[in-house]
């Protein structure tokens, strides 16, 4: 085990997601159980003797591929030559608060990241921002680090996509390997699209498996835009563990090679691609080869896709809009 080591930033690492996802960084989940990794652990001040806490406990786990942690409320500190950075950490949403002031006070914290990464983060950064809105916080901070590439920053909606094809591998009695090519459009919100259309069952179209257009329509796709709120609902507390597991599986998805013809769902700055504005920060299905990734061109969308599809790009359009004065013309 010579290999140099991954230096990794995570914000918000006292929160619960980083409860779950350091100890699955560290123990070799993300980039395999030959990759050294160094964590960057970002929290405000005030949570820092809880990211104690935290670190204390990762030492007593002695990883053997955990090379060093860097427990931090610095920025600069934070993202020094960081290889990719895992935007977790945020306000949550309080009682009677508008959606647009969340927007205002989180999508200021994403404008110092995104300098903070531009100043300091290795060449080959990449971002993946998890921390909601996602997508528009992804492109507050992408428009205020011009010096890193835009094909570099990517937002959550792997937990869409896995939350989707569970929900259809129950509905088939099938084991949820089975379930491929299942594309996540727009937002992550409960106005993104599950695409069942062009997704498969054992090689085989939804719609030939699952013969029911109503279940998938109405129920799947509600089921699955709801499925954050049901968790809340029943557990109290919002999605943990399986978000930090979905923030596993895409960057695994990001940074091996997709399976030949399948792909995985990530939000990535729009360049036009069906017809969606550019520079909206997008859900897409998307393919690697490891090192790049492309969206995947030439889907078939029926009328019902394209209305949905139509209706998270209108809610992306108006979040950018609401946020406009964070981004630097
Ligand atoms: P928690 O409230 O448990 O943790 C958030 C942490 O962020 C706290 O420890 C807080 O101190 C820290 N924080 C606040 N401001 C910060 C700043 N400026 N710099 C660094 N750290 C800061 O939330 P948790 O359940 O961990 O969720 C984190 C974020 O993920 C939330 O915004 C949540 O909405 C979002 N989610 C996104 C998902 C996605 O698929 N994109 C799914 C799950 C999750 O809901």
């Amino acid at each position: 085990m010579n290999r140099k080591p991954i230096h990794i930033a995570v914000t918000g690492a006292a929160g619960q997601i980083g409860y779950s996802l350091l100890f699955r960084i560290a123990s070799g989940a993300m980039f395999g159980p030959e990759q050294p990794v160094i964590l960057h652990l970002i929290e405000i001040a005030p949570a820092l003797k809880a990211l104690n806490g935290i670190v204390m406990e990762l030492e007593d786990c002695v990883f053997p591929l955990l090379d060093g942690v860097v427990p931090t409320a610095d920025l600069n500190e934070g993202f020094k030559d960081v290889n990719w950075a895992l935007l977790v950490g945020g306000v949550p949403r309080k009682a009677g608060m508008e959606r647009k002031e969340l927007l205002g006070i989180n999508g200021r914290i994403f404008i110092g990241q995104g300098q903070a990464i531009q100043k300091n983060a290795a060449s080959d950064v990449r971002i993946l921002v998890v921390g909601n809105p996602c997508n528009t916080n992804c492109c507050i901070a992408m428009n205020n680090a011009p010096g890193v590439p835009r094909s570099r920053w990517y937002a959550m909606t792997k937990i869409d996509e896995n939350r989707a094809k569970i929900q259809l591998a129950k509905k088939a009695g099938v084991n949820v390997a089975a379930v491929t090519n299942l594309a996540v459009w727009g937002n992550h919100s409960s106005t993104m699209y599950p695409d069942y259309f062009n997704a498969k069952i054992g090689g085989r179209p939804v719609t030939d498996v699952i013969a029911n257009r109503e279940w998938l329509e109405k129920d799947f796709v509600a089921t699955v835009q709801e499925r954050g709120t049901a968790i809340i609902e029943a557990r109290g507390l919002s999605s943990a563990a399986s978000a930090a597991s979905a923030v596993v599986d895409t960057v695994r998805a990001l940074t091996t090679p997709t399976r030949k013809g399948d792909w995985s769902s990530v939000a990535v700055c729009s360049d036009g691609s069906y017809g969606i504005e550019k520079g909206l920060v997008f859900s897409y299905p998307v393919r690697s080869d490891g090192r790049n990734h492309e969206v995947v061109q030439g889907l078939s969308l029926n009328d019902f896709s394209r209305a949905k599809i139509a209706a998270t790009e209108n809610e992306l359009k108006e979040e950018k809009s609401l946020v406009a004065e964070l981004l630097p013309k």
